[in-house]
C-alpha cells in the first residue's frame, strides 16, 4: 500500500523530468503501478483510512510522484453535478483546449509540496483529452470545471512542471480578462 513517505518532493530531480511514453498494451507492472495509485487516492479519501495513515487528501496522483517517471496518472473526483470522474490514463494528451481560462479561488496545493502556495492558477477552461486506459483501450474525453484543472495539473507533473510555475511571482492573484472561478 503507497503511503505518504513514497511519494517524493520538491527538490527530487525526477519531479522535474519529462516521463517516458508507456508501450502499449501496458505490461502488468505498469497496471499493477496504477492499481496502487489508484488505491491511494481512494485511501486518501476515506477520513479513517486517512486519519490511521497519516495520508493527505488527493483527487489526482502522477506516477512521477512516486517517482515512476513515466507517462501515467490517475484522478478520483465527482463534479458540481455529483458526477464521477475516476480515471487512469496512460500517455494522456490534450487534443484541443478553450482560449477562456479557469482557475481554483482556493489556489492549488499538490502531495509532492509540503508548503501551502498563495496565488491562482490560471488552466485551460474547457479541455478534449486523448489516452489509454489501464486496458490499453484508448480513451478521448471533455473535461470542464474541476476535472479538467485536476487534469491539467496531473499532465504537468509528467512534463516537469509544478502548479506554481504558473503563478506570477510578482501579482500572484492577478487574473486573465474572463477566467471562470472554480470554487471547491
Ligand atoms: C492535485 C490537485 C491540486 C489542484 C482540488 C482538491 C486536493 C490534490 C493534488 C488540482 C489537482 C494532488 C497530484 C484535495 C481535494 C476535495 C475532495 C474528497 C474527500 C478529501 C478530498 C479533498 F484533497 N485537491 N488535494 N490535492 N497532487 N480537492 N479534496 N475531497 O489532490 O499533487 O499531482 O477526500
Ligand atoms: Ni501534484
Amino acid at each position: 500500500m503507497l503511503l505518504m513517505k513514497d511519494i517524493i518532493r520538491e527538490g527530487h530531480p525526477t519531479l522535474r523530468r519529462i516521463a517516458k511514453e508507456v508501450p502499449l498494451p501496458p505490461d502488468p507492472a505498469d497496471i499493477e503501478t496504477l492499481k496502487s495509485m489508484k488505491e491511494f487516492l481512494i485511501n486518501s479519501q476515506d477520513p479513517v483510512i486517512s486519519e490511521k495513515y497519516g495520508i493527505r487528501g488527493g483527487v489526482g496522483l502522477a506516477a512521477p510522484q512516486i517517482n515512476v517517471s513515466k507517462r501515467m496518472f490517475v484522478m478520483r473526483l465527482n463534479d458540481e453535478k455529483g458526477e464521477e470522474h475516476d480515471y487512469s490514463f496512460i500517455n494522456p494528451k490534450i487534443v484541443s483546449h478553450s482560449v477562456e481560462k479557469s482557475y481554483l479561488t482556493s489556489g492549488e496545493g499538490c502531495l509532492s509540496v509540503d508548503r501551502s502556495i498563495p496565488g491562482y492558477v490560471q488552466r485551460h477552461a474547457r479541455i478534449t483529452v486523448k489516452g489509454y486506459n489501464e486496458k490499453g483501450e484508448e480513451i478521448k474525453l471533455r473535461l470542464r470545471g474541476l476535472p479538467a484543472i485536476v487534469f491539467q495539473h496531473e499532465l504537468d507533473h509528467l512534463n516537469g512542471v509544478m502548479f506554481y510555475d504558473h503563478i506570477d511571482e510578482k501579482n500572484p492573484f492577478q487574473l486573465k480578462e474572463g477566467a471562470i472561478p472554480i470554487e471547491n
